[in-house]
């Protein structure tokens, strides 16, 4: 094999470290300092003396990161420091009781922690001899993991050689390796155009692109490292770095990249202030967290509280709800409510968000779907804010398979094959047929729910032999029934069905606010069936009284006083009252007789606020607020990180922009009944 000349091996050493230095700018430093096609050139010409001059190869040298063959299969390799996991709090409360724990231990110590962003990927345990990178594994079971070295050096944030003047002979380094947002969604389009499997989230891809046995392959996907411990065997810790943050700098100055969003927190306080402070603000970094990990910042603290089985106890995982995840839309089903509204619902490859499984997701209505374009087929991304309804809110249109088509709305009720109306602009297509079973369904778990008349036992499953075997037509039939019929129903007997019958008896003693709201007369919720039945004392002053006279009081807008005066004119409604009068219903406010009250109900919106701008198509401004305030929500004029929703019409100024910057939910007024009418 020829022999380099000395200039040659200068020009491959000089070659090296400039293609090293650039490497570090661009990949850790997130700051070129050259060209890519200069980059290129230097890297090519190092390549080609390497190739002429093989004995010029050093382990470090850049053109190591990528291995030609593929590995038949990964060695199991034995940590030299085991990998421990994190213990997980999930709100503030809980990791103020994990704090009290170690500060009743340890009073006198004065606790100070850092806070570094829990980045999603996939833990990696690197070891350098002398500098160099000898191995990369996965964290396996934090004992023994997979030798994944060849895929681990062509992630170019990774040094190859550390920059350490005389590195100790080992140094463990352990950080996460991930895959960036936008990257994740051109492998997974990649992947779509090859029709192979997706992968769910960037976690799982990072995962699964480290055991790629083809280190080609992990090279194209571009993975990405935070490091954030650093050890030095056979060296006492505190001599390495007495706190967390002095370890997370020396990790940079040898050429790591540290994630740089850290804070050190002399109190409770501040963490509270930065986990609240990065739940929105990680919405808009290019890569994905799901927490914030909190440690005690003095190593020798950390010594003296040491390890579990599984966790060190001086750090926790301070996590937060999955708010959305990706998932693939298998059907998309159509829902007849109480009301008789279609609802077109996404049944969903099941998904974990915010702290659930998630399978089903609601689509509104006709132009929601239309909107958004969603088809069968397509993967979307899901959203769930706390306990509200989780909601489609985007189709990863670049991973649609082929042979898709638009969704359409049947126009047959799906339940009882009456046709369907969409009443003019408005969103929402009905089924009008009053014996729909959909809607006498829905119309008996309303009447029987706990906010109406609150009848136990009558729930879904005995409601739909009631209605499947025509035992009842209407909610005033329930009045009379015998014990008979209700103890040949499926799974009654004669003890449950005398219960039944008796907490029906009961409800009688119910009053008229909630026989009103139990009738589901649209827009009618219990708070405006109570503000009505204020002014209206029995249904014959309601059913006799004009639209204005019922608009006229205060929080009833035209649209509840036109339903409430429709509902009266249908001559079924009229007859449905005549029989629950004869059935001995309270269809008028009774003297105080110390009847048991229902207990004030939790409205829908209790705790929900909302910023309403712009004007809407149909509601005005204080109608919308009057009806979200009715429903326990609350409205305010400007938009905070505290809003839940805003409620967007036309020409909507700076508190959409406020909105869009926040990530804030945003509702049309057709979402926003939608939300009311649920
Ligand atoms: N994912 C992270 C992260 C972090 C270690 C140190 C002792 C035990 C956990 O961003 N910033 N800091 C640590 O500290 N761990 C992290 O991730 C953990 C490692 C194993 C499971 C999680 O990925």
């Amino acid at each position: 094999m020829a022999q380099p000349t000395a200039e040659i091996q200068q020009r491959a050493e000089k070659l090296r470290r400039e293609v090293q230095e650039a490497s570090y700018a661009y990949y850790v430093l997130d700051n070129p300092i050259m060209a890519d096609e200069v980059y290129d050139r230097l890297y090519r010409e190092l390549q080609d003396l390497e190739i002429q001059y093989p004995q010029l190869i050093t382990p470090d040298s850049p053109t190591q990161r990528v291995g030609e063959k593929p590995a038949s299969q990964f060695n199991s390799v034995k940590h030299n420091i085991p990998l421990y996991s994190l213990e997980n709090a999930f709100n503030i409360e809980e990791f103020t009781r994990w704090q009290e724990r170690w500060q009743r231990v340890y009073s006198a110590d004065k606790f100070e922690y850092v806070c570094e962003l829990k980045i999603d990927g996939s833990a990696l345990a690197l070891t350098y001899e002398n500098g160099i990178l000898i191995r990369g594994a996965t964290r396996g079971d934090g004992i023994t993991g997979e030798e994944i070295t060849q895929n681990v050096k062509t992630i170019r944030s990774i040094p190859l050689r550390l920059n350490l003047d005389n590195p100790p002979p080992r140094i463990e380094v352990r950080g996460e390796a991930f895959l960036g947002l936008a990257t994740f969604e051109k492998i997974n389009e990649e992947r779509a155009k090859k029709g192979e499997q997706l992968f769910a989230n960037p976690r799982n891809a990072a995962a699964g692109t480290l055991r790629q046995l083809d280190s080609r392959i992990v090279a194209e996907r571009k993975l990405d490292f935070f490091a954030y411990t650093l050890q030095i065997p056979d060296t006492d810790d505190e001599a390495v770095a007495a706190r967390q943050l002095e370890c997370l700098e020396k990790l940079e100055e040898m050429g790591f990249r540290v994630n740089p969003n850290r804070k050190l927190c002399q109190s409770l306080g501040e963490v509270a202030e930065y986990y609240d402070e990065w739940n929105t603000g990680r919405l808009t970094l290019p890569y994905m967290t799901d927490g914030v990990v909190v440690k005690i910042n003095s190593v020798a603290l950390q010594k003296r509280l040491g390890f579990t089985q599984k966790f060190p106890r001086w750090a926790v995982a301070l996590k937060y709800a999955a708010e959305e995840a990706p998932t693939l839309v298998e059907n998309i089903s159509v829902n007849v409510g109480r009301t008789g509204a279609l609802t077109p619902l996404a049944e969903l490859k099941p998904v974990q968000l915010a702290g659930t499984t998630v399978s089903r997701a609601t689509l509104h209505n006709i132009d929601y779907v239309q909107s958004l374009d969603i088809r069968v087929g397509d993967t979307v991304i899901v959203h769930k804010a706390g306990e509200i309804i989780p909601e489609v809110v985007r189709v990863l249109k670049e991973l649609r398979p082929e042979k898709t088509k638009p969704f359409e709305m049947p126009n047959h009720c799906p339940v009882c094959g009456e046709p369907v109306f969409r009443e003019g602009g408005e969103a929402v297509t009905r089924c009008v047929n009053a014996s729909c079973g959909a809607i006498l369904r829905g119309a008996l778990v309303h009447w029987a729910s706990r906010d109406a008349l609150d009848i136990n036992g009558l729930g879904e499953k005995i409601v739909a032999q009631f209605v499947d075997k025509k035992v009842v037509t209407s909610v005033a039939d329930l009045y009379y029934l015998s014990v008979d019929d209700i103890a040949r129903m499926e799974r009654m007997g004669k003890k449950s069905a005398q219960k039944l019958i008796d907490g029906i008896t009961a409800s009688k003693k119910q009053p008229w606010a909630r026989v009103l709201y139990g009738l589901g007369i649209r827009h009618v919720g219990s708070v405006n069936a109570k503000t009505l039945t204020e002014k209206f004392k029995n249904v014959d002053q309601l059913a006799g009284a004009k639209i204005s006279e019922i608009e006229g009081v205060y929080g009833i807008g035209f649209e509840i006083a036109q339903a409430v005066f429709d509902w009266f004119r249908v001559e079924g409604n009229q007859q449905l009252i005549e029989r629950l009068k004869g059935a001995g219903l309270q269809l008028a406010n009774q003297e105080p007789t110390g009847v048991k009250e229902g207990k004030p109900a939790k409205l829908a919106l209790s705790g929900k606020t909302f910023v309403i701008t712009g004007t809407l198509p149909s509601l005005k401004r204080d109608e919308a607020k009057a009806r979200i305030e009715n429903a326990g929500g609350k409205v305010t004029g400007s938009v905070s990180a505290k809003t839940d929703y805003v409620v967007v019409g036309e020409d909507a100024g700076s508190k959409l922009q406020k909105a869009e910057e926040l990530g804030i939910s945003q509702l049309d007024e057709a979402q926003l009944l939608q939300l009311l009418e649920d």
